[in-house]
């Protein structure tokens, strides 16, 4: 896990589209000692994002993209926002609100590829991001 704090600057355009999707955005967790705004934030504690073990797959096969790792400290509800970072080809990602989401590799491809997908997790505040390397390997 190479999680990153919820200071940290996600995917911003991922994000975005994201908050659209669930009708708000969350505000990341302000630096300490900036205490210059006028109500006192509730005490929060960012989530904590595991995007799973990178993973070598064969072309053509299903990968199970799985953040059920994910967590919250303060056992606040999290949601989940799954996206591609890297790669030369693109995958589709069907439900990317979803902690466990199934994504289907092309099965003609003609050269090992990498492609890094990054899961962001959400609380009511704060958020983290997580990324997995999936490594497609050509059929024979
Ligand atoms: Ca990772
Ligand atoms: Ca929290």
């Amino acid at each position: 896990m190479n999680h990153r704090t919820g200071r940290s600057r996600p995917a911003l355009a991922g994000l975005l589209a994201f908050c659209f999707v669930i009708g708000g955005c969350p505000t990341a967790t302000q630096p300490t000692g900036d205490t210059s705004g006028d109500t006192t934030p509730v005490a929060n504690t960012a989530p904590t994002a595991d995007a799973g073990e990178d993973q070598t797959v064969t072309a053509g096969d299903t990968i199970v993209l799985n953040a059920t790792g994910s967590s919250d400290p303060d056992g606040d509800p999290i949601t989940y926002f799954w996206q591609q970072t890297e790669g030369t080809i693109t995958l589709e990602i069907p439900s990317p609100g979803a902690a466990i989401t199934r994504v289907d590799t092309p099965a003609d491809l003609a050269e090992m590829t990498a492609v890094t997908l990054e899961i962001t997790v959400i609380d009511s505040q704060s958020y983290d991001s997580d990324t997995i390397q999936i490594t497609i390997v050509p059929r024979d």
